[in-house]
């Protein structure tokens, strides 16, 4: 259908005739277009030589002879293209290749339906450069999974790719200076190639400030690099800055670079696009108006250079004044890095919800938009389809059927059950940058109201409605796992699928406990009781043996509404059952009883977590961590644990700036000693001490900057 075009066309003007879809085309002017224009218009249906009763497809650029009779109709944006469905023919006329391109993809959704209607499209982005940033910290995409995604962002009429993974270490320290190893070196070949043919310009980002110098000899150092990859067939190149400090941090300096290797290498080049770079400061709560780092910028830099910026905040979304203050400052339109639907700093859970929350009138503000996805990068294409469609026809981005049509896409043949795991699977949790999202939108007011009730002890109304919600999510589960849509989705979320399932099955035997305090049948709600133990129990052991090898590891799933809701509900009623029988049924919930507490404006919405049953683990931070003098972290364990060793690493040689005290039974605060294991490792040594809580303070007399790769307390073996 028309209305499922994607993104959302510009104008579309539908007619009264509707014909039976095409089998066989006639081609013209097809020697007129590029190849690749060509080859995507030869695959699209088999070619007839000879005219005669068959549909014709015209092709061509606007200056074409081929589409000269709609030469008027052909809007004067770039990448715009007009296409027109009528009498048995299909006139594709673009502005531009890009412009051709995008209406054959185009044509490809309206060949997705049985009939061919009679329409007018007059189509054309409304933000230049439109796409994904590969710049999360985990795993980067494999090879196998870049050349199918460049077919996916292409087909969304995306048209930019930057490489920029965190975790390659050709790309960053140590390995930015040398060329990449054989077998890299021709994977990225083939991608820059795959990524042209699917209208991605392919950037090559390198990430040079954890250890650059500002001299001659890494300036070469760039070039080289940027020469090698031009070996290789890149033609776009950006320079990233962020999450370094130090010397790599000055403005100046990046500036000094920058220019020389856009004097030196990106205008020298005929053929390579204009260069990208990512700031220091690339938000605004990082901006420190003394340093004067995005002013010097805006003055200093290039004009053509392009600068990225994340918003307000790491993770945020972005407003018309958002825009205008960072514009203003580094004098042209910024280069949006949006985090989103990234989940490196929350890797337990899974970021399936609608795209919304930036203004709709800010295209003009702005000289691109790309996407930071998840490492899973099949589930990621929910949020990548939003991101194009925003992009493309950005006052008529309508979040909901965007999503909807993302999820259909996804999982055709299940997307209503689809649908309902990413409705509950879309909020990142308790999470450092305060980030949110909605979630279970369409049943939280059922079930806020229900416990409202319930604690109340007034009549309750709509269990129905919500034990039905619970058994489709048992239902949901198993026909998810058992689908064959996409296996690729299958393999990387396939364990939220599990937890899921159980989820539902908790959230089932609650409302039976409900039923059987309810109705006073004692027996029936021991027999919940039990079996909503052995579900968290399974829960709880899920949570601590999969997706384990991560930062933040575990399963989570309906976090921000379902699993709350049911844990209230559990509790409420075991204490009331507790004080009615004078009964001792344990309320225990496997919940963190850890509580993290900061003045350090990063540390303070870090997750607790606890790897292999035994670490008690601070979540790792990705960004360079501000430690201001006499800033404290502690974190209370809520009982007395015995532990064997602190184990602490902030990416510090030289801890001798953190003091560590321990709590114990007595409520006294002791002072322990840090030694050195290797590098930046440090250990406290706690030999079975029973403990309550630790804390460290910045004690160096002025602020700090580190990481915070690595916190945890280790407990003693049971
Ligand atoms: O956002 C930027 C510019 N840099 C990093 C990303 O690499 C990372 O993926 C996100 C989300 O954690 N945060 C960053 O600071």
């Amino acid at each position: 259908q028309v209305s499922e075009l994607s993104p959302t066309p510009q104008s579309c003007v539908v007619g009264k005739g509707t014909y039976p879809k095409p089998s066989i085309f006639l081609f013209k002017g097809l020697n007129e277009t590029d190849t690749v224009n060509q080859r995507i218009a030869k695959n699209l249906l088999p070619v007839q030589e000879k005219e005669g009763k068959y549909w014709k497809l015209v092709i061509g650029e606007a200056d074409d002879r081929s589409v000269r009779s709609v030469r008027k109709k052909v809007p004067q944006q770039s990448e715009g293209y007009y296409l027109r469905v009528r009498d048995h023919e299909i006139i594709i006329a673009g502005r531009d290749e890009r412009g051709t391109f995008y209406g054959l993809q185009t044509l490809k959704q309206l060949l997705r339906e049985s009939t061919m209607q009679e329409l007018e499209i007059t189509d054309y982005p409304d933000v230049p450069f439109r796409g994904i940033v590969e710049g999360y910290y985990g795993k980067p995409m494999d090879f196998e999974t870049h050349l199918r995604m460049f077919g996916y962002y292409g087909a969304n009429k995306m048209n930019i790719y930057l490489y920029g993974p965190k975790d390659d270490p050709y790309h960053s320290s140590p390995h930015w200076r040398q060329p990449y190893p054989e077998k890299e070196a021709q994977e990225i070949r083939e991608m820059a190639r795959v990524a042209r043919n699917n209208g991605l310009d392919f950037v090559w980002a390198i990430h040079p400030g954890k250890d650059i110098h500002w001299n001659q000899a890494d300036r070469d150092s760039v070039i080289l690099k940027f020469e090698s990859m031009y070996q290789l067939g890149v033609r776009a190149f950006a320079v990233f800055f962020d999450d370094i400090s130090g010397e790599g941090a000055k403005a100046d300096k990046q500036v000094e670079l920058l220019n020389y290797i856009n004097e030196h290498f990106i205008h020298q080049k005929s053929d390579v696009k204009p260069l990208i770079m990512c700031p220091t400061e690339y938000n605004r709560e990082w901006t420190d108006p003394k340093n004067q780092y995005l002013e010097t910028l805006g003055s200093k830099l290039n004009p053509d250079i392009a600068i990225m910026w994340t918003g307000n905040s790491v993770i945020c979304n972005i407003q018309q004044e958002d825009m205008d203050w960072i514009n203003e400052r580094i004098k042209r339109k910024a280069f949006i890095w949006w985090n989103y639907p990234v989940n490196d700093y929350v890797m337990d859970h899974l970021l399936l919800g609608p795209v919304y929350g930036n203004s709709l009138h800010i295209a003009d503000k702005m000289s691109g938009f790309v996407s930071n996805p998840m490492e899973h990068a099949e589930a990621s294409k929910v949020g990548v389809f939003g991101v194009a469609d925003y992009c493309w026809n950005m006052e008529a981005y309508d979040s909901d059927k965007s999503w909807n049509l993302a999820l259909k896409q996804l999982m055709p043949t299940d997307a209503d059950a689809f649908k309902l795991f990413a409705e509950h699977n879309a909020d990142p949790g308790t999470n450092v940058h305060h980030f949110e999202r909605n979630e279970s939108v369409r049943i939280k007011p059922v079930l806020d109201e229900f416990l409202q009730q319930v604690l109340q002890q007034t009549a309750t109304f709509k269990e129905d409605e919500i034990r039905t919600e619970f058994e489709n999510i048992v239902y949901v589960a198993d026909l998810l796992m058992a689908n064959e849509d996409n296996p690729y989705l299958a393999e990387e979320i396939s364990p939220w699928y599990q937890q899921f399932k159980t989820l539902g099955e908790m959230g089932i035997e609650v409302m039976n406990l409900y039923k059987a305090w309810q109705e006073q049948y004692q027996e029936a709600f021991l027999k919940s009781y039990r079996h909503l133990r052995a579900l968290q129990h399974a829960w709880y052991k899920y949570d601590m043996t999969m997706n384990q090898d991560v930062p933040q590891p575990g399963v989570k799933t309906g976090s921000k509404v379902l699993k709350p809701f049911v844990d209230k509900l559990f509790v409420y009623l075991t204490d009331e059952y507790n004080h009615r029988f004078q009964a001792e049924l344990p309320t225990t919930l496997n919940y963190s009883a850890y509580k993290l507490e900061s003045n350090v404006e990063q540390l303070k919405n870090l997750p607790v977590f606890l790897r292999n049953k035994t670490k008690i683990t601070v979540s790792p931070l990705n960004e360079v961590l501000k430690w201001q003098d006499g800033g404290q972290l502690t974190l209370s364990l809520g009982e007395a644990v015995s532990t064997t060793e602190l184990r602490l690493d902030l990416g510090d040689q030289q801890l001798d700036w953190i003091k560590v005290e321990i709590q114990q039974a007595d409520s006294n605060w002791t002072e322990v000693q840090l030694a050195n294991l290797w590098e930046s490792v440090y250990q406290v040594k706690l030999e079975g001490k029973e403990v309550t809580a630790f804390r460290l303070t910045n004690r160096a007399g002025q602020s700090k900057e580190c990481r915070l790769k690595t916190l945890y307390l280790q407990q003693a073996e049971a």
